[in-house]
């Protein structure tokens, strides 16, 4: 589908010269002919503009270690950063045979709840008396404490109070200077998160892994809806072991013992790739990068693990799963297809979905017209091979980079992780790519857009140009679509339902999106400014 490039032009008409030179860079409309063209990402926005994106703290506190379920986060801040990250994202827990009931703390809400008084006098001694009182209350196995921007501003100091308390409590405390202000959107946030598990959780447990499994650990799965349940389920129908899933319904006690996994799959690669790539330096741990968001994206994620374990078994289990499921969800798949098929679509998500969740749409015979991403970088739209040539600004090195060494005692090759011979390895190296994400940009059809922290303008004009019949974001740009009359649907928390992955998952979304485009609502709603007005006496 062709879009007309007077649409470009109309976007960016009204922008001042100077804002109007920064977002032309950000926006890429797939030309077959000249090939992936780069697109400027993870650079500020222009102030003023209503952004999409959220602060670093969201992305380490709300995203990464918030979901882990037996470590208590407490925020150091105001109430209300601490109030907006709690439970809107879904990511669902459940007690196990590692994490009984009474140790799952993400129904509540723990914060410092920062005065004028501690701005002006330090937060320190409040944050202390506040990890005391938490681990009396509740005795969890370890607390998180997450930053927000007047912690940074004022300087306490996390890393002090942490180290006293974990002393004092024989508890890991971690600390995570995470202040929103730190890079340019949550994907520092991210990073920041990603280091700190990285140095003080991943590793430090002391299972053996039973040499007869074959143990994954699920990366960037945050458990959405119920999604790492599904995904789980499948994993272990075919017979392989899930020691971990970063975060989505983790344990600490989990975490500690990733290292003894064969191989990690990665589900997002923009908010968890560090961790893969600083095992694959650590361990020498390879990793794959799969999408479970969609029928054929499951199967081909399912058929690329078994290839990689290089084991008959598995490929035959594999093939007898897919067939089992297939036969069971197609049937109700075709008939929402053919509501669905034919429909174009918007997906505007953070730094994954709006290329993951094209797979789906495709299943459905839907296609996404426009694609955009709040805070991805320039690897997730256009593939890993171009981060050498990302070029590092100031922001990008306000986050650390640890100085990863292979571990002396647990360092192995690749293929030994995998137990394969060399040569084995090799085969499976030409069939299956380790270590590698290609990114968005060979998945968009031509003519269609790229679109890099979209912000509401540009959303507002695209819906008015374009009609998408179907609008996918989150719940601060779900309502303008709606007001324009087109269904719009939150990619984020899935609203109410899920799980949307795997082939369950498949199933769910194809009814729920065929719900929205048939549901009658909109023929009968009249815009509020199409309204007559309403003035007079409303008694008569
Ligand atoms: Fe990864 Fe995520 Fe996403 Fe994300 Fe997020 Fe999210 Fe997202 Mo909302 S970790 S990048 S920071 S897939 S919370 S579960 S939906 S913006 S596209």
């Amino acid at each position: 589908m062709a879009i007309d490039q007077e649409v470009l032009g109309e976007i960016l008409l009204p922008y001042p010269d100077k804002v109007k030179k920064n977002r032309v860079k950000h926006i890429v409309r797939k030309n077959q002919d000249i090939g992936c063209q780069e697109i400027e990402a993870n650079t500020r926005t222009v102030p003023g503009i209503i952004s999409q994106r959220g602060c670093c703290y969201a992305g380490c506190k709300g995203v990464v270690v918030g979901p882990i379920k037996d470590m208590i986060t407490i925020t150091h801040g105001p109430v209300g950063c601490a109030y907006y990250s709690w439970g809107t994202r879904r990511n669902k827990a459940r007690a196990d045979d590692i994490t009984p009931p009474e140790q799952i703390y993400g129904a509540m809400c723990f914060v410092t709840d920062m005065q004028e008084p501690d701005i002006v006098f330090g937060g320190e001694k409040k944050l202390a008396k506040m990890i005391d009182e938490v681990v009396e209350m509740f005795h969890p196995r370890a607390v998180n404490i997450c930053a927000t921007c007047p912690i940074g501003l004022i300087g306490d100091d996390l890393g002090a109070v942490t180290k006293a308390a974990s002393e004092r409590h024989k508890i890991p405390v971690l600390a995570y200077n995470c202040e929103g202000y730190k890079g340019v959107s949550q994907s520092a946030g991210h990073h920041i998160a990603n280091n700190v598990l990285m140095e003080n959780v991943i590793g430090s447990g002391d299972a053996e892994k039973n040499p007869s499994e074959f143990v994954v650990n699920l990366l960037g799965e945050y458990n959405i809806g119920g999604d790492s349940w599904e995904i789980e389920r499948i994993l272990h129908d075919i017979g392989y072991r899930v020691q971990g899933v970063l975060t989505g319904d983790s344990s600490i006690e989990e975490m500690k013992n990733m290292h003894i996994a064969n191989l990690n799959l990665v589900m997002c690669h923009r908010s968890i790739n560090y961790i893969a790539e600083m095992m694959e330096e650590k361990y020498g741990m390879p990793w794959l990068k799969i999408n479970f968001i969609g029928v054929e994206a499951t199967k081909k994620s399912l058929r690329d693990i078994a290839q990689v374990t290089g084991n008959e078994g598995f490929i035959r289990k594999t093939e007898e799963v897919i067939a089992r499921e297939e036969a069971r969800v197609l049937p109700v798949i075709e008939h929402y297809r053919k509501i669905c098929s034919g429909k174009k679509a918007f997906a505007f998500v953070g730094g994954s979905r709006s290329h993951h969740y094209q797979y789906l749409l495709k299943d459905l015979g839907m296609q996404v017209v426009v694609a955009g991403y709040e805070f991805a970088h320039r690897d997730d739209y256009e593939g890993r091979q171009v981060i050498p040539n990302i070029k590092t600004d100031a922001d990008s090195k306000n986050i650390p980079e640890l100085d990863i060494k292979p571990d002396p005692e647990l360092f192995k090759e690749a293929h030994e992780h995998l137990n394969l011979t060399k040569e084995k390895f090799d085969e499976v190296c030409s069939n299956v790519q380790l270590g590698n994400y290609e990114g968005m940009y060979p998945d968009m059809n031509p003519g269609n857009i790229m679109i890099d922290d979209c912000n509401h303008w540009e959303a507002e004009q695209l819906i008015k140009d374009l009609k998408p019949d179907l609008f996918f974001a989150g719940v601060r740009d779900k309502y303008i679509a709606q007001k324009m009359g087109v269904p719009a649907k939150q990619l984020h928390s899935y609203d109410y339902s899920g799980p949307y992955a795997g082939f369950n998952g498949a199933m769910n979304f194809a009814r729920d999106v065929a719900n929205c485009l048939t549901t009658p609502a909109w023929k009968f709603i009249t815009p509020p400014w199409e309204q007559e007005p309403q003035t007079g006496d409303n008694h008569a």
